[in-house]
């Protein structure tokens, strides 16, 4: 059985995934479009994929949800970088970063980052381009942000507050500003002023007088000036690299299981986190994706409210949180942990269509005498749940009682993996626990991640 299980894992292998070999085998052997998707409910750990990666391509681009993001990278000095906006590809000085069409912008944010980096010796200048058709985010969608989760009370969505749902609301119901109405600083006032407007019929007690508009404006004209070297048509400009064969990275931000359409909503972020969301959110063509790769920690992590039928509590939780450092890297909240969730890697791994997987924080696990492993829900009744649940009520059922997911008990490794490189190094218990997700997702482990420094990867 294992054995036929295996056959199908290697089958399931895309085939523009370099087989096995160096690591450079298999960075240089991914397509020519790649993209790099959370396949949980976030901080999988896809920034420092998307760092390692970035060194074999052109262009690394962003495509959805906005500084709400926060991805954490290492330079080779182990220097941490915390990003929100700007992509993952930044420390890698031959790559151009876009900030794509369908990224929410918060400009002061934005510019605090790049300030940031060139602190730190990163040069942005004319390696950064953001869409001229990304969505403004104002400080007035932070504002709203925060006033519909008071709104909300007990049912709060835990959202990062930085405006995602307002600006995702106001390009749905066509009141957003984008990037190139900058350019018009005659009419942007007056869209600005429709923004102010809706919020203060929206809210009682919100203060709007017009000198908080002119306020506004004053920001909003120096920005104006600040951002006009990077802004470009990132459409023209992403399907031209194609066209001129180089390479093009997408960073995913939060993930499948928090996406608008196929996560647990309510309990979702407002953009297509998921593979759909490259298409939509950049202007590449579907028939142009290649290798796509989701990011799977070893264990699941969630912050902010909502399902998640793997989660753990009490001290086995707090050690997890202990051991993986488990903080919001934008807000700093604590995340909920939990054993990894294989029914809903199956429904993410069906949604985006991955070629492999990046299996991250291995080393997290080291300490532990076993791991779960949940394979399957059961329903109230105890009936067999056969996809990830749409309805809150039936996870909810799920959730309820611990016996109602199935776990199977894998045996721990009990030694510090850290500095471990080659996959045939790694405790045999290790590679059980490696391959049995692989099993059981039908899926190849490509990379598996041991630490959060660049060098601890292996490829498998
Ligand atoms: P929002 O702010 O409207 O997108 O929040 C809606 C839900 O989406 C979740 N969300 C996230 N989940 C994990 N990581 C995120 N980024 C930061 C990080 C989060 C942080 O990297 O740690 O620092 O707290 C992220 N962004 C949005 C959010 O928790 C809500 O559940
Ligand atoms: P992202 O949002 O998916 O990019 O992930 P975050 O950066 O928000 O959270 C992942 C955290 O785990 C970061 O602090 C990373 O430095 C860290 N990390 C990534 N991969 C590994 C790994 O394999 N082992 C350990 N111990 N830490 C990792
Ligand atoms: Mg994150």
């Amino acid at each position: 059985h294992r054995s036929s299980a295996k056959c199908l894992v290697k089958a399931l292998q895309s085939e523009t995934l370099a087989k096995e070999g160096t690591v450079d085998d298999v960075y240089g052997g991914l397509s020519q479009v790649c993209a790099v998707l959370g396949t949980q409910w976030g901080d999988e750990g896809k920034g420092k994929l998307v760092d390692i990666l970035s060194r074999s391509y052109d262009v690394v681009a962003r495509c959805q949800g906005g500084s709400n993001a926060g991805h954490t990278i290492y330079d080779n000095d182990g220097k941490k970088y915390a990003l929100h906006l700007v992509p993952s590809g930044i420390l890698n000085q031959n790559a151009t970063c876009v900030v794509g069409n369908g990224v929410v912008v918060h400009l002061p944010s934005f510019f605090q980052e790049i300030d940031n980096l060139e602190f730190n010796g990163v040069s942005c200048q004319g390696r950064v381009l953001v869409s001229d058709r990304a969505h403004l985010l104002f400080d007035i969608h932070r504002t709203v942000d925060g006033l519909r989760e008071e709104e909300l009370g007990g049912s709060k969505i835990g959202t990062t507050k930085r405006g995602i749902g307002p600006c995702y609301a106001s390009k749905a119901i066509r009141n957003g500003i984008r990037v190139g109405d900058l350019r018009h600083m005659d009419t942007l006032r007056d869209k600005v002023d429709v923004l102010f407007q809706d919020a203060a019929s929206r809210f009682k007690g919100f203060v709007y007088e017009k000198s908080i508009l002119n306020a506004e404006m004053e920001h909003y004209k120096s920005y104006a000036e600040r951002l006009e070297p990077y802004i470009a048509d990132t459409v023209q400009y992403i399907n031209m690299a194609y066209l001129e064969q180089k390479k093009i990275l997408v960073e995913g931000g939060q993930a499948t299981m928090l996406d608008v359409d196929f996560g647990t909503y309510p309990f979702v972020t407002s953009s297509n986190a998921s593979v759909g969301g490259i298409c939509t959110g950049l202007g590449i063509a579907p028939k142009r994706l290649g290798d796509i790769i989701g990011v799977a920690k070893a264990y699941t992590t969630r912050v902010g409210a909502g399902p998640f039928p793997t989660e753990l509590f009490g001290q086995l939780a707090d050690d997890l949180r202990t051991a993986g450092h488990e903080f919001g890297t934008t807000t700093g909240r604590p995340r909920r942990c939990g054993w990894i969730d294989i029914v809903a890697l199956k429904y993410s791994s069906e949604i985006n269509g991955f070629s492999a997987l990046n299996l991250t924080k291995l080393d997290v696990l080291s300490n532990l005498p076993y791991i779960n492993v949940g394979v399957s829900y059961k329903g109230q009744a105890g009936d067999l749940i056969s996809s990830f649940p749409a309805d809150l009520d039936v996870l909810g059922q799920v959730e309820a009682l611990y016996f109602q997911v199935a776990y199977e008990v894998i045996p721990g490794w009990q030694s510090d993996i850290s500095l471990i490189r080659k996959y045939e190094d790694l405790p045999t218990a290790a590679r059980a626990y490696v391959e049995r997700v692989e099993t059981l997702v039908g899926l190849p482990v490509k990379f598996i991640g041991v630490g959060p420094g660049r060098e601890a990867l292996i490829c498998k």
